[in-house]
């Protein structure tokens, strides 16, 4: 096949001094940082739906994205060709893992049946292009909201038919990411909300949302499938509110209904932003609930409200994301997926490198800025410090579940007025990380 980037070639670590745009100034991926290399903490991964379907269209207008491999055809020789041109981008940027949804990688028929033939064809594709270039399946997920049969949602439909064709779906998207060796599968909420209570019986929309969960659970047994289950938490956007709201919302639902054993969840930087919260703060929900997965990296946009999907630059968020990350033991089935897209205004195929390798040597900044944070100890001291009279006395006591109220009140009485507190040094904070930055 020709090739797509003729003009590329595998991108290089040149290190920090390098002027070429084409090249990386931080990500080395066999450099070690804590004792494993950048390679194996970040885990990057390529997005197959806004990296190779985006088309730039917005609102107002259509697409602009120039492709020229695609022949712009519905059929399953443009989605193969296609397949050949994103394990070339890959292999050519040095990401070890990509992404999909079953509708991103092959057309959808007119029945299910013919969907899953098209699958199929493409799937056969994907597997030789992964065993030609080693690039592998980070997680597969499927389309359940942009066919208007999934306009009131799809586990949460309030029609029955609809429920089952998702699960269809869900099984032959569990399957085909089986078959190609995925290490996981992706559960996003799509239209799993609703618009208006007027219309809506919420108490049963969740009940569904979990059995669906459940027989995706079940189904994983059956087929012998051993990858990580995601659940990536959004607010809203499609639907005024979505189910999977936030990290917190996703672990208690996960624990209502007996599924968090089977999920960890898989936290998007835009999405926290959404539900107003920074992506520290989702991290650090799923972290000491034991359900930190996967990220989805990517950055909003301060003045524009909506799910932008931009390219994660800022050394600040991917600083503070590797914190969360290390402190709660790294990746281990996830990864940094780039759930982010290119501007409608960066249209040549050249704006996809640039924005993957910015992403990536943003990603090479944090880690590396995490480690030097971590290693120095200042930060981690002063908060052990700051909760240090929980080490000792009645702090233990209270830890252990040995006190009582009439104790508790026994010893206030005894000793007048709780110890003086001290300061929470914020500022001083922002300075020693400023140290690093
Ligand atoms: C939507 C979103 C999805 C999921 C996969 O906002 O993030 O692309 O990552 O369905
Ligand atoms: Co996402």
């Amino acid at each position: 096949m020709k090739s797509a980037f003729p003009d590329i070639t595998r991108i290089a670590y040149e290190g920090a001094q390098s002027k070429n745009p084409l090249s990386f100034k931080h990500y080395n991926a066999a450099e070690v940082v804590e004792g494993k290399t950048m390679h194996e903490h970040l885990r990057f991964a390529v997005v197959y739906w806004h990296t190779f379907r985006g088309t730039g269209s917005d609102p107002f207008g259509a697409g602009t994205m120039q492709r020229p491999w695609d022949d712009g055809s519905n059929s399953v020789v443009n989605a193969q060709n296609r397949a050949r041109v994103a394990f070339e981008f890959i292999q050519k940027l040095g990401a070890p893992y990509y992404c999909w949804h079953d509708r991103d990688v092959a057309p959808e028929g007119a029945t299910l049946a013919e969907s899953n033939k098209n699958f199929d064809a493409v799937a056969k594709v994907l597997k030789e292009e992964q065993k030609r270039t080693g690039v592998k399946l980070l997680w597969g997920t499927a389309n359940l909201f942009s066919n208007p049969r999934y306009v009131h949602g799809a586990s949460t439909s309030c029609n029955a038919d609809v429920f089952a064709y998702a699960a269809a779906q869900v099984k032959k998207a569990m399957e085909v990411t089986h078959e190609l060796g995925g290490e996981g599968y992706t559960f996003w909420g799509g239209r799993e909300g609703y618009q208006t209570l007027l219309n809506t019986d919420m108490k049963r929309e969740q009940e569904h949302l979990a059995r669906f969960l459940h027989l995706a659970v079940d189904y994983k047994k059956k087929i012998g499938f051993k990858g990580q289950f995601y659940i990536e938490p959004k607010p809203k956007e499609p639907t005024k509110h979505q189910y999977d709201s936030d990290a917190a919302a996703c672990l208690n639902f996960l624990r209502e209904f007996d599924l968090l054993p089977h999920f960890k969840l898989n936290i998007e930087t835009n999405h926290a932003t959404l539900a107003g919260h920074t992506v520290q703060h989702e991290l650090e929900t799923a972290g000491a609930a034991g359900a930190l997965g996967s990220i989805d990296a990517n950055t909003g946009d301060e003045l524009l409200g909506w799910d932008t999907d931009q390219f994660p630059t800022n050394i600040y968020l991917t600083a503070y994301t590797m914190l969360s990350v290390l402190k709660y033991g790294g990746f281990t089935t996830g990864g940094v997926n780039f759930d982010a897209k290119v501007r409608r205004e960066s249209f040549e195929p050249v704006d996809l490198f640039h924005a993957h390798i910015g992403g990536m040597d943003a990603f090479a900044r944090g880690l590396k800025l995490a480690a030097a944070i971590r290693k120095d100890g200042r930060l981690a001291a002063f908060v052990a410090d700051r909760y240090a009279s929980w080490d000792k006395g009645i702090g233990a006591k209270i830890e252990s579940g040995k006190a009582t109220m009439k104790e508790l009140e026994t010893y206030i009485l005894k000793k007048g007025e709780a110890a003086a507190n001290t300061s929470g040094r914020q500022e001083f904070l922002e300075n020693l990380i400023n140290e690093f930055i």
